[in-house]
Parts: C-alpha cells; structure tokens; sequence
C-alpha cells in the first residue's frame, strides 16, 4: 500500500489568469502538478466550491468591497470578488490538468464560513473527511501544492501537520495572491516553524 499522497489544491480556473480572483502565475502550476502526480499511487484534489451567496463574497455584503476584512460570524473573513461558484466555469479545475485525480473534497459550501483548509472549515466546525480518507488509505506523508500559497495552500498544508501527516510543500508548484507584497515568502516561512518541509518538483522521485 502507499503510504504517500499528493494534495491538489484548488487547480481552478478563477485563480488562473482571467478567473475572478486571478492568482499571477495561477496557470503554471497545472504543468508542475501533471509532471509531479506520475510519482502517486494516490491524488487528491481539494476545490473551492461556493453557494452564490456564500458570505465570504463582497457581494453579498451591503456596501463592501473586496479585500475589505469583516467579522463573518466571530471569525475575521477578508472578502473577495464572486469567485468559485458551484457549477460555474470559474469553479472547474484547470482544462489543463490532465493528472488522474483519485478523489475531489470540496470546501466552502456553507455560506456562512469560509473554508481555505482542505480539511476543515476556518471555524474547525465541519471537516471535508479528506483525513480520514487518507488514514483509510495507509496514508502517512503528504505532498500539497497548488493555489493559493497564502491562503488554501497554508491552511491545508498547517492542518496536514496537525493531523500528523508528514508534510511537503512543493514550492514551484505554489503561486500566491499576495494582497500584501511578501505573503507568499511569509506562508512558506510559517510553514517550515510549523514543520512543513519545503521543496521543489524536481526533488521528488
Ligand atoms: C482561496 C481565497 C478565497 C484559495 C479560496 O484557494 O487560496 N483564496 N477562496
Ligand atoms: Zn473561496
């Protein structure tokens, strides 16, 4: 049985170039996820997966704009443009994605929180059951990369070391949306205190 997985996060269009909420370089992430997946038994993808009056969106909130933080709930959201919305194109993986994807665990479904974990929501409410998928499988070491570095890439990779996988980040496979210069190199920075083993595409055998 393997042991190890690779965790796909949010290879979506919207967090490509002309998505909704464009991540620069989004796009070239799909190549290293392709080349990366012929060394896994096991792929996952995670995807970010939104009713249209999600409450993480701008627009559903009376005179807000995006980037504006508020309080969604007791927790801090930062709220963005309409993206990712259930069934739409923005919402699909990458045409260019072409990695055999074992299976998909959506995320942020419930309008009332956001979700940038891939397994659990920012409340840790509800998980996605993508832990337990993975225990279920032998799995014990897992290698996340995708979109975004400083958002779904973090938070799923934080909780892969918290649930007691052993961790990788693919860092050439990562693109980040850098609402402040310098939050992707933070995210990564955070996640190697946190024991995330940084590495690039290459390494991977
Ligand atoms: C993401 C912001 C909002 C991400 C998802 O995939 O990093 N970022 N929703
Ligand atoms: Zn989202």
């Amino acid at each position: 049985m393997p042991d190890k997985a690779l965790i796909l996060v949010d290879l979506q269009n919207d967090f490509c170039p002309g998505g909704a909420l464009a991540v620069r370089g989004g796009d070239e992430t799909v190549a290293v996820a392709n080349r990366v997946a012929r060394h896994f038994e096991l792929v996952v993808a995670t995807q970010d997966w939104h009713p249209a009056d999600h409450g993480s969106f701008a627009a559903n909130h009376a005179g807000a704009a995006p980037y504006q933080v508020v309080d969604l709930h007791g927790l801090s959201q930062v709220l963005w443009p309409v993206h990712c919305v259930q069934g739409t194109p923005g919402a699909a993986f990458h045409a260019g994605l072409t990695a055999r994807v074992d299976q998909v665990f959506p995320k942020g479904t419930d309008p009332t929180v956001d979700s940038y974990s891939g397994f659990w929501d920012n409340g840790r409410r509800k998980d996605t059951g993508l832990a337990a998928w993975l225990r279920g499988r032998g799995v014990r070491t897992v290698y996340v990369l995708g979109l975004a570095t400083d958002y779904c890439v973090k938070f799923t990779a934080l909780d892969a070391c918290g649930e007691g996988f052993a961790t990788y980040l693919v860092e050439d496979g990562c693109r980040a949306v850098e609402l402040a210069a310098g939050d992707g190199e933070r995210a990564i920075d955070e996640l190697r205190a946190s024991g995330v083993v940084v590495l690039d595409s290459s390494q991977i055998a």
